[in-house]
């Protein structure tokens, strides 16, 4: 029905030899923070969250993100931290790449001029790891994780029987 909305993010994704180290920090994490770890398919980072969008809007969306010409870049992750608030444990970048603020801030420019109505948060580069945790102390990162990021992707957020899955809707490439 036209009514129906879906549940959307954009995001980037680590490659597979990333993925592999993530999900295993998490589980170590998770072990000690008593928290859920992400699986590692899910594993993520949010550049821009819209949240519920009909069929109409998705097409805005994906015509506003045609529109974004940014370039690659490496991303290191190299901080733990907890946040109480959420109770979540995630891992980000120490210092955030200057080429990834200025993708994000063409997003959400471009998102907000095109009427979306975006979280009004500081954007935090994050990669969720544990979810519901208790942490007191923190491990220290025996070595960063990193990886180049080519490309990032419209993604939708359902909910299943078998817990969240993400599907990839679409990608755009980020220039050399
Ligand atoms: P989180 O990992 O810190 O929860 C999918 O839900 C992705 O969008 C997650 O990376 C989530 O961040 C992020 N996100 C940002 N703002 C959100 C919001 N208001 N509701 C749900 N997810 C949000």
């Amino acid at each position: 029905s036209p009514e129906e909305t879906i549940k959307v993010f954009f995001a980037v994704w680590p490659d597979a030899a990333a993925q592999e180290r993530l999900s295993k920090l998490a589980s170590q994490l998770a072990s000690l923070c008593r928290g859920r770890a992400i699986n590692l398919p899910l594993i993520h980072l949010t550049l821009v969250f819209v949240g519920n969008v009909t069929g109409q809007q998705l097409e805005t969306l994906c015509q506003v993100a045609n529109e974004v010409k940014q370039s690659n870049f490496h991303l290191t992750m190299d901080e733990i931290q907890y946040w109480q608030h959420n109770r979540i444990v995630h891992i980000g970048p120490s210092q955030c790449p200057a080429k990834l603020s200025a993708l994000v801030n063409d997003l959400q420019n471009r998102l907000s001029q095109a009427g979306f109505s975006l979280e009004k948060r500081r954007y935090i580069p994050h990669i969720t790891l544990v979810r519901k945790a208790l942490c007191r102390n923190l491990p220290d990162l025996t070595a960063s994780i990193a990886w180049h990021v080519n490309e990032w992707a419209l993604v939708q957020s359902k909910q299943t029987d078998q817990g969240t899955v993400y599907l990839s809707l679409d990608r755009w490439p980020l220039e050399e």
